[in-house]
């Protein structure tokens, strides 16, 4: 497979191996990646990238798209059946242009809307004010309770009440808890605002019935494919039949051009494998994982936002540790043990977003590589250690060691030690 790549260009192919060899040695914590298929792997490596269809199936602007255009059908009728939508539309490049369609399609510049706030759990695209959605439109942002760390229903009802927004968009990259989708309907319905859900992080989790899915108490939904879904990277936009004309044009000819159709066959595969029952155990397996983990990490010290998690992800407050504003480093010393996670924000966020005081893991990637709740025991253990002990290199290597001889016994593609 590697042959002609090889020959072209060692360069890319060793940096190829190398990522091989992080991925394989390591455990991927980040709760926005994941492992795809080597089905989705081979869909995206074919010579659909070469092709230009821009427009829908039966309506396109170049020839040739015989082909091109069952795959998208494929893509549409497999995503349809996944979450129970009226209308998708599988072309979106990620979830931000995603996001940004719908504001297209739904608000007029200067419109109010409520988000998020991107230190409880948010995202950029749900207002933030360096990004497109505060700079272009008027978020209020809602936040959870200072003490418990929760959303509350009826504190978002009132200020919603108070400022009246076209769209609340509901959503989270970094709240370990279950969202109440119908609660944020309720209000909406309340204040005649459209309602948004960005699924990005939960979508496998809404698919199988694991989460609320959004679907029926929403105007539009978005999600990426690449997280807990385990396609490749790219996004879809779900809404009811009555916006799907206002979606399809903000999507093209509004935001984009060709959509990347080998991508688009990629999310096929991985939505009909996301329709097969082991997926749903795959899903579950995610959750125990996160309850597993938390546990662990909670057991040797570790305070987490909220207390815990329902999903796929948690949240470490590093404050009481002594530690607040170290997140970056925290991350770089758990890097070295070959323990991939990312520093976050938590709610009330006393440090920068650079310098945050959390560090936000989550287990759909290494339940995919099959490690169970024991596992999870002895990696909660692991980030413990070096949390106490950052600036210590022995400590450090024991757990890259300790790492290294979990991740021997859970092959991620058979046959990549070729690699080696
Ligand atoms: N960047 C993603 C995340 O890590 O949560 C959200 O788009």
């Amino acid at each position: 497979m590697m042959d002609d790549i090889s020959k072209t260009d060692p360069e890319i192919l060793e940096l190829v191996k190398k990522e091989g060899i992080r991925i394989r040695n390591g455990v991927e914590l980040i709760p926005s990646e994941n492992f795809v298929s080597k089905a989705v792997l081979q869909a995206y490596a074919t010579f659909y990238t070469n092709k230009y269809s821009e427009g829908y199936p039966g309506k396109r602007y170049y020839g040739g798209n015989q082909f091109v255009d069952m795959v998208e059908n494929l893509a549409i009728e497999r995503a349809k059946k996944l979450f129970g939508t009226e209308h998708v539309n599988v072309q979106p490049y990620s979830g931000s242009p995603a996001n940004q369609a719908v504001f297209f399609a739904l608000l007029n510049v200067g419109d109010i809307f409520m988000g998020f706030d991107l230190s409880a759990g948010g995202h950029l695209t749900h207002g933030s004010p360096v990004n497109f959605s505060g700079k272009q439109y008027k978020c209020v942002p809602y936040n959870v309770n200072r003490e418990t760390e929760l959303l509350e229903y009826d504190v978002i009802m009132k200020q919603a009440k108070e400022c009246k927004p076209k769209m609340i968009l509901s959503g989270l990259t970094a709240y370990p808890r279950k969202i109440d989708f119908e609660a944020f309907k309720e209000i909406c319905d309340e204040v005649g605002a459209y309602h948004f859900a960005d699924i990005a992080h939960i979508a496998g989790l809404c698919a199988t019935g694991l989460h609320q899915n959004p679907v029926p108490y929403c105007d539009v939904v978005t999600t990426t494919t690449h997280k807990t879904l385990r396609g490749p990277r790219g996004a879809i936009i779900m809404c009811k039949e009555k916006h799907a004309q206002a979606i399809d044009k903000a999507v093209f000819p509004g935001l984009q051009g060709g959509p990347h159709d080998h991508v688009t066959a990629a999310k096929a595969v991985a939505f009909k494998e996301a329709l097969q029952p082991s997926y749903k155990k795959y899903c579950e397996q995610i959750v125990k994982n996160a309850k597993a983990l938390a546990g662990s990490l909670m057991d040797n010290g570790l305070e987490l936002v909220t207390g815990g998690t329902d999903n796929h992800l948690m949240v470490i407050k590093l404050v009481n540790k002594g530690l607040t504003g170290k997140g970056k480093e925290i991350q770089n010393a758990l890097g070295e043990a070959e323990i991939y996670v990312n520093k976050n924000s938590i709610p009330y966020e006393p440090n920068t977003p650079f310098n945050p005081s959390g560090i936000r893991l989550g287990t759909p990637a290494i339940t995919t590589r099959g490690m169970k709740e024991s596992e999870m025991k002895v990696i909660g253990e692991s980030i413990a250690k070096v949390i106490d002990n950052y600036t210590d290199k022995a400590i450090i290597e024991k757990a890259k060691n300790d790492i290294l001889e979990l991740c021997n016994d859970f092959p991620l593609y058979p046959g990549m030690e070729v690699l080696r």
